[in-house]
């Protein structure tokens, strides 16, 4: 079924209520917040070729294209993407002229994490503060408009060559931003699938460097406000089997939440040292997708040829991990032939799977969860899931 745009509204909603269980948020009180964050705004993305890779959103992910900007809308530098998936929004960039700056960045990176925009009330009191903060701020508030309304914009720099833009889209009411025209989805769903894989963006987790980890939860508690979550990977677990260290640092709703991760010294290479060889320094490594049906989403996906990692069926005949998990929505043997892994703490369990690295280097994969209460990261998973990635690395000779 093909929608049209003024269905594509409809589709895209996600209430408060189903974004709460989804994403895990809790209560706050953000009237005395620095840098108060909304949402997650998109996640942009440059590919080497962004036409195709808009059309593996579309078939794989089930992701709906509203809006497109290039040369035939007046953009002659590069082709822009705009798909939506219920709140979640991925805009994929992919450079047309020879010089354009894009062409550069995909030259250093490959296919990539340019940018995770965030949504704020007040661009310019959230630029301010992060001034103040020492950020560097990449571009200045400003308004861009068209006959939709007026968008204001910003942007700061993260780790690597990542960015947050910071966006305020309350006086707009077009498809994205100004100089994109809306499109209708091009490719047709397969009969009976669902009406969307995914609801939302759960979290964005970065790897930088080695050591770098403190130094970037820091800034984001400095520059956003952000605070800590309780999961975190210390040396005790790195040294043992993970090979990385990883803290979480979120906004106070949990709305926004991003895992950090550093390369740890162990007996094997780190994951993390991999990626950042591949990507060519610090960088987005995975974003995890919410969903309400993991089993629905991952045969989908699966169908259209998607490849998650493999467990073992060790890890589901642990008599400690069924004492651990008790009962959830499906038997465990249903888990098992999904290759879905489960954790549970003290607030309900988490379903969640993990696909390979989607494009040609070793470095950006997508997570998907489904939250029962948890508003954790599945730290009970860390080890299988940890030699099922280390497996992977050393079938690409990178161990
Ligand atoms: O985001 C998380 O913390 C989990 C676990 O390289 C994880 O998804 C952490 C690091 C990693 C892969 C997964
Ligand atoms: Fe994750």
């Amino acid at each position: 079924m093909t929608h049209t745009v003024g269905e594509q509204h409809q589709l895209d909603d996600v209430s408060y209520d189903q974004l709460r269980q989804l994403v895990g948020l809790v209560d706050h009180d953000a009237s005395t917040d620095p840098f108060p964050v909304r949402a997650l705004d998109a996640v942009v993305f440059v590919a080497g070729n962004a036409t195709q890779t808009a059309w593996f959103y579309q078939v794989a992910f089930g992701m709906r294209l509203v809006a497109y900007s290039g040369p035939e809308t007046g953009n002659h530098d590069h082709k822009s993407f705009v798909l939506k998936s219920g709140s979640a929004r991925f805009v994929i960039n992919g450079g047309v002229r020879p010089d354009s700056p894009l062409l550069d960045h995909h030259r250093r990176h490959g296919d990539g994490v340019t940018d995770i925009a965030l949504e704020v009330a007040d661009v310019d009191k959230c630029v301010e503060h992060a001034r103040a903060q020492g950020a560097t701020v990449l571009e200045e508030p400003h308004d861009v408009s068209d006959e939709h309304g007026t968008v204001r914009v910003a942007a700061i720099a993260t780790y690597g060559e990542t960015r947050h833009s910071l966006v305020d889209r309350s006086r707009y009411t077009g498809p994205y931003l100004p100089g994109y025209e809306a499109r209708a989805a091009t490719v047709q769903r397969p009969e009976g699938a669902p009406k969307r894989l995914f609801q939302a963006v759960d979290h964005c987790v970065g790897n930088v460097e080695l050591g770098k980890m403190d130094e970037w939860v820091d800034w984001y508690r400095r520059v956003m406000g952000f605070v800590n979550m309780a999961e975190f990977v210390g040396d005790d677990i790195a040294t043992e089997y993970s090979a990385l260290m990883s803290k979480v640092v979120s906004n106070g709703n949990h709305r926004v939440k991003f895992p950090l991760n550093e390369p740890a010294m162990a007996k094997k290479r780190s994951q993390i040292d991999e990626y950042l060889e591949f990507y060519g320094g610090p960088g987005c490594q995975h974003i995890a997708l919410a969903t309400n049906d993991i089993i629905g989403t991952v045969t989908a996906m699966r169908a259209a040829g998607v490849e998650f990692l493999q467990v073992p069926d060790s890890y589901y005949e642990d008599p400690e991990l069924r004492a651990r998990i008790g009962e959830v929505r499906v038997p465990v043997e249903t888990l098992q032939q999904h290759g879905i892994l489960v954790d549970r703490d003290e607030d309900g369990y988490l379903l969640q799977i993990f696909t390979k690295p989607i494009g040609d280097r070793p470095t950006v994969f997508y997570e998907l969860i489904e939250r029962h209460g948890s508003l954790g990261f599945g730290i009970g998973n860390f080890k299988a899931l940890f030699e099922a990635i280390e497996r992977e690395q050393e079938r690409r000779g990178n161990l």
